[in-house]
């Protein structure tokens, strides 16, 4: 049995349902709601003891870490493969997966700010907010979520944020120049890593930043990205309430933009 602890919009979740769809692996929803803090619980803490999503629990087993539960993923299921079989293939797609890793900070600053904590505020109260700070695990997540609720996390820094989603941009443009996916004429593991962050950027109103003439071999991947049955699946799933991204007052565009 395959079972993924997620939550509808989380971009670690994201990636995790983009590979199990793009693989074909039938899979069980654990939905875990973050916003009613439900990584926080006891019993999901066994399984992921940073009370993050995604978990991936196959045959009892569970696997935390959104990009080695993809590669994961890709070894333990049938189905296309989405690492290449070239040592450097795998190693190309591995640097860039890395660099994703590397700018999850920034994508976590600019949609706490927001989108994150103007939902919780408004569910919550700041009380009750910074109460749940202190229960949070990983030392990154109390120093986010406390300097958010203080409006700590200022335009200096967002500023900064914007900048670094832009070298990841570049890097993305640069690796586009000879084929149609970032490591060659397949989809790797190295898409799906970033798939989900462009995705958020478009949500969070930035999709500039990969117009025709800005970024157009990025426009061009992105337009190749929306078209895949596994991509919309993935980024359509519906928050608890049913809802998505509008009702949220965001709105995340499939298509490339002109
Ligand atoms: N490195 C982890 C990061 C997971 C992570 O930070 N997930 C976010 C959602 S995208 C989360 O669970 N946040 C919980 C919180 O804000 O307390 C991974 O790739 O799986």
């Amino acid at each position: 049995m395959v079972e993924l602890y997620h939550f509808w919009s989380s971009v670690c979740s994201v990636r995790c349902r983009m590979a199990l769809e793009e693989k074909g692996v039938a899979w069980t929803s654990r939905y875990t709601d973050i916003f009613r803090f439900e990584q926080l619980t006891p019993e999901y803490l066994k399984l992921n003891p940073d009370g993050v999503v995604p978990t991936l629990v196959h045959n009892g087993q569970a696997i935390c870490e959104s990009t080695v539960i993809n590669e994961y993923i890709d070894q333990a299921f049938e189905g296309p493969a989405l690492v290449p079989a070239d040592a450097l293939g795998a190693a190309r797609m591995r640097e860039f997966v890395r660099k994703c890793e590397g700018s999850f900070d920034p994508i976590v600053k600019l949609t706490m700010v927001k989108y994150i904590l103007p939902k919780l505020l408004n569910r919550w109260g700041r009380e009750e907010l910074e109460k749940q700070v202190a229960r949070r695990p990983m030392k990154y997540y109390q120093d986010v979520h406390s300097r958010g609720l203080r409006g700590e996390i200022g335009e200096a820094e967002l500023k900064l944020a914007r900048e670094e989603i832009e070298v990841l941009l570049d890097r993305l443009e640069k690796t586009l120049e000879d084929h149609d996916w970032i490591v060659g004429d397949q989809l790797t593991l190295a898409d799906i890593a970033i798939a989900p962050y462009v995705f958020r950027l478009s949500a969070l109103g930035a999709d500039q930043f990969w117009s025709k003439d800005r970024r157009p071999r990025v426009n061009a991947w992105y337009g190749r990205l929306s078209a895949r049955p596994a991509f919309r699946k993935a980024v359509s799933w519906p928050d608890e309430n049913g809802g998505g991204y509008e009702e949220v007052g965001l709105k995340a565009t499939l298509s490339p933009v002109a």
